[in-house]
C-alpha cells in the first residue's frame, strides 16, 4: 500500500566527504528530535536497522496470532470468544500497519514475507511456546501484551515518522489487550482451587519467556547502542525489562499469585524488584529455531500462505481486468 519507498529514483551515491556531511546533518536532526520521513536522506545502515526491526515486529504480530487463535473455538463462553476474536484481529491489523511502515523504506511486503516463510527472518521468541489451558490466554494478555506495551510506548517517540505513528494506535489497542488478560487472570485467581492452580501454572510457564521478550541483556545486545544514538530505541533492553518487572510483580501479588523466581526480592533503597538469572541458553535455543513450537508456527504460516494463493491470484486477475476495461474505455 505505502510503496513510495519502492519507486524512488536512483540517485548517485554521495562521495565519502558528502556522506560525512549528510550523516552529521542527519544526526543533528535526530538530536533535535525531528522525525525522519520516507523521502528524507538517511544512512543506509539506519534504513537497514529499521527494516530489520519493523519487519521482525510485523512478523511477531502475525505469528503472535497463532497461540491465541488456538483458543478461539475453546474459549469458555460466547463473550470470551468474541473478545478473543477481536484481540486476534487487532494483532493482524498491527502486523499490516507495520509491514506498511517497513515498505516506506523500500522493502516490499513480498520480500519480507519470503524472509519469514524461509525461516531467515526472526519473530519474537515468545510465540514459540504452547497455550495449554485457558489461563494461558489470560497470561498472554497480562504478561505478553504487558511486555509488548512496555517496549512499544517508547517506540511512539521513535525517530522514524511512519513507525512512531503506527505505534500510537498499536499501543492503545495493546493496552486494552493487557487489561482483558489481567481480567481473565483475576477471575481465575478468585475462582475455584483448580482455577487458581491453572492461573499459577500459566504464570509459571509464561513469566521467564516474557522477560526474554526484551532481548539479550545490554552487554550482549548487538544493536542497542547504535539504535539509541539514532533514537529508534529510547531505553535499553535491561532498562525496559526492569520496568516491566517493577510494574508486574505487585500485579501478581494483588492476584495472590507467586512469581516463579526464588531470587525475587525488593531492593528497599532503589524500590526496584531484583530478579534471578534468565536462562539465556533457552533463549538462544528458541532463536535458533529449536523452541517448543517453532516448527509448528512456521508450518502454520507456510500453509496459510499456500492456501491463500488463490485469493492473491483472483485479486491480481481482477485488477488486470479493471485496467483493461478502463484503457478500452479511454480508447473508445
Ligand atoms: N525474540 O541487539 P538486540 C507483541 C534478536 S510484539 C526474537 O537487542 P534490537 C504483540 C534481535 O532481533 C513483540 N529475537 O536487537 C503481541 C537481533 O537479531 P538480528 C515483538 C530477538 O533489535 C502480543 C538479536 O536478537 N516486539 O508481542 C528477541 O536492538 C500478544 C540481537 O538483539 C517487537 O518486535 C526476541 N525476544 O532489540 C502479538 C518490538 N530479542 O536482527 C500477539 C520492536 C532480540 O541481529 C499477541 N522491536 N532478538 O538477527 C524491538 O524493540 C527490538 O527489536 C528488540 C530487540 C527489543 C526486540
Amino acid at each position: 500500500m505505502y510503496t513510495q519507498g519502492l519507486d524512488q529514483a536512483d540517485t548517485a551515491a554521495p562521495s565519502p566527504e558528502e556522506e560525512v556531511q549528510l550523516r552529521d546533518a542527519f544526526q543533528a536532526r535526530i538530536d533535535a528530535e525531528e522525525k525522519i520521513e520516507p523521502r528524507d536522506w538517511m544512512p543506509e545502515d539506519y534504513r537497514r536497522t529499521l527494516v530489520r526491526q519493523i519487519s521482525q515486529h510485523a512478523h511477531s504480530e502475525i505469528v503472535g496470532m497463532l497461540p491465541e487463535g488456538n483458543w478461539l473455538t475453546r474459549a469458555p463462553s460466547l463473550k470470551r470468544k468474541a473478545i478473543l476474536l477481536a484481540k486476534v484481529q487487532d494483532e493482524a491489523g498491527h502486523g499490516l500497519y507495520l509491514y506498511s511502515a517497513a515498505e516506506t523504506l523500500g522493502t516490499s511486503r513480498q520480500e519480507m514475507l519470503d524472509q519469514l516463510l524461509s525461516g531467515k527472518a526472526k519473530y519474537s521468541s515468545i510465540f514459540n511456546y504452547p497455550t495449554l489451558n485457558w489461563a494461558d490466554i489470560g497470561a498472554i494478555g497480562w504478561l505478553v501484551d504487558g511486555a509488548a506495551i512496555m517496549n512499544q510506548i517508547p517506540l511512539c517517540r521513535c525517530s522514524y515518522g511512519p513507525y512512531s505513528r503506527a505505534m500510537v494506535r498499536v499501543c492503545k489497542e495493546e493496552s486494552f489487550h493487557q487489561r482483558q488478560g489481567y481480567e481473565i487472570m483475576t477471575v481465575m485467581a478468585r475462582g475455584t482451587d483448580e482455577q487458581r492452580q491453572m492461573a499459577q501454572d500459566a504464570l509459571n510457564r509464561w513469566w521467564w519467556p516474557s522477560l526474554m521478550m526484551f532481548g539479550p541483556s545490554d552487554g550482549d545486545s548487538a544493536h542497542t547502542a547504535q539504535s539509541m544514538a539514532w533514537k529508534i530505541k529510547r531505553f535499553t533492553n535491561d532498562e525496559l525489562r526492569q520496568k516491566f518487572v517493577d510494574v508486574t510483580v505487585p500485579q501478581a501479588h494483588f492476584l495472590g499469585l507467586e512469581i516463579p523466581d526464588p531470587d525475587l526480592a525488593l531492593d528497599e533503597e532503589t524500590g526496584h524488584w531484583c530478579f534471578g538469572e534468565i536462562d539465556w541458553q533457552e533463549f538462544k535455543q528458541v532463536l535458533s529455531g529449536n523452541g517448543p513450537c517453532n516448527a509448528e508456527r512456521l508450518g502454520a504460516r507456510r500453509s496459510a500462505h499456500e492456501e491463500g494463493s488463490w485469493v492473491r491470484q483472483a485479486l491480481l486477475a481482477h485488477a488486470d481486468k479493471q485496467r483493461e476495461r478502463s484503457s478500452a474505455h479511454e480508447a473508445a
